[in-house]
């Protein structure tokens, strides 16, 4: 029995290592040869705890591979990106063509009896189009939206939850969607989670699934806006909003998250607009929560701001180009080196573009900054920063700013967007 998974990326790597690792044969396809060489080495191009290990174990013992074109195996496993794009107007619509490009990739070594599960994170309908692209290119074969229970090919939807940072665990104790385009489908992809999946397998539709997952970020995005707009409320009225979160907290029924300088990531940021561009209208809050979080860095920015000019109230002798601004945490959320599509690298790569002054970087994660995004900044320990800077903005909540002595913060203009200082 082969597995193929599509996609050698942030979820489709460790679920082709974890089901590798189960002594299944396993063949993973990327389109990028510079990653099918590395893991071909056995050694990994993402940052992922464990995976490296795991990976280079399944190489070594011969159960993973990876190639750049598809071939015949018993199930495949579609786990390509599905960002959005502009389109009439639009900013945001869902962008099938990885997962278009994947189906018709796939297509061609399809057999009788084969499995198509799509994992990536995908509009409502998404699955059926899958259905629908390996049809055309296969009129030789039969499929469950024409054929039902006695369709050649079994597809599924089934995505993926894992949450980066954990991903190895997540992989294996998270329960499961599942769900098929026919019930046979289903039970044909409960029988490979199973493989390696130690959490429940539930099945459901393949549009229910689809929506399960979407709902399960919004919900998300929906609690940090709340809280996001709570701080900039409070903020206006000058309460603290981490004691006002503490206190709340305190009812039996209230959880608030927490807030930050705005989401980042490439799922809690994206997927809800999968529903508002489908439902435009009706899909009122998770458009609001969206905006929320999206004005959150500027808000953060203002503030910023408004503490230089602060600073420069208080110091009439100095001018703008002696202001230093430390700016701690690039990365999209705590303890992580991924700066991928966050809120703190896009928040300090303005400060620094508008900043006269010297703009200082703290990032305990990374040994360098990112080639040509922070031009002028300069990366350094938090201690040097504490000792020069004059206007000092939190941006992630990194452990090893949480111990920082509050005395170094003294004489400091302090924007926390965490809370962990002001709280
Ligand atoms: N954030 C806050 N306040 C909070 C919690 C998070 O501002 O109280 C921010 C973070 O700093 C970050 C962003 O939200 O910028 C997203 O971080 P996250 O840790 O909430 O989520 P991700 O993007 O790393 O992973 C999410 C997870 N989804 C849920 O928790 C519902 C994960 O389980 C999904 O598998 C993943 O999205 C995905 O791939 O869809």
């Amino acid at each position: 029995n082969t597995i193929s998974v599509i996609g050698l990326g942030y979820i489709g790597l460790p679920t082709a290592a974890v089901i590798a690792s189960r002594r299944k044969k396993v063949v993973g396809v990327d389109v990028n040869q510079h990653a099918v060489d590395t893991i071909n080495k056995g050694e990994i191009h993402i940052v992922e705890p464990e995976l490296d290990m795991i990976v280079h174990a399944a190489v070594k013992e011969g159960h993973l591979r990876a190639t750049t074109s598809p071939e015949p195996a018993d199930a495949f496993l579609i786990a390509v990106p599905t960002p959005f794009k502009a389109e009439g107007g639009n900013d945001h619509v869902p962008d099938l063509s990885y997962i278009e490009a994947a189906s018709k990739a796939i297509a061609p070594v399809l057999n009788k009896g084969n499995l198509v599960i799509l994992e990536s994170t995908s509009p409502v309908g998404a699955t059926e189009r899958v259905a629908e692209v390996l049809a055309e290119a296969r009129p030789d074969l039969t499929f469950p939206q024409s054929h039902g229970e006695d369709s050649d090919i079994r597809i599924a939807h089934c995505p993926e939850r894992v949450l980066p940072g954990h991903v190895i665990r997540e992989l294996v104790e998270n329960d499961r969607v599942i769900g098929g385009m026919t019930e046979r489908c289903s039970k044909a992809a409960t029988a490979l989670y199973k493989i390696f999946v130690e959490g429940e397998c539930i099945t459901t539709t393949a549009r229910t699934a689809e929506m399960a997952k979407l709902t399960e970020n919004s919900f998300r995005d929906v609690n940090i806006a709340f809280a996001n707009e709570l701080s900039i409320i409070c903020d206006k009225l000058d309460i603290n909003v981490w004691e006002l979160i503490r206190l709340s907290n305190r009812h039996p029924r209230v959880n608030i998250l927490q807030p930050g300088p705005g989401v980042g990531g490439h799922c809690i940021a994206v997927d809800p607009w999968f529903i508002v561009s489908e439902t435009p209208d009706e899909a009122r809050l998770i458009r609001a929560a969206r905006e929320v979080n999206d004005g959150k860095p500027q808000w953060v920015i203002d503030k910023v701001n408004e503490a230089v000019g602060k600073f420069l109230s208080a110091n009439p002798e100095k001018t703008a180009k002696e202001v230093s601004i430390a700016c701690f945490g690039l990365a999209f959320k705590p303890d992580i080196d991924d700066l991928r599509e966050s809120p703190a690298l896009a928040i300090t790569q303005k400060i620094a573009a508008s900043n006269p002054g010297q703009t200082l970087i703290v990032e305990p994660n990374i040994e360098a900054l990112p080639a040509g995004k922070l031009e002028g900044c300069t990366l350094v320990t938090a201690d040097d920063a504490l000792e020069s800077a004059d206007v000092v903005v939190l941006l992630v909540d990194h452990k090893p700013f949480k111990s920082i002595d509050p005395q170094q913060l003294e004489g400091c203009y302090l924007i926390d967007s965490r809370g962990i200082w002001a709280a």
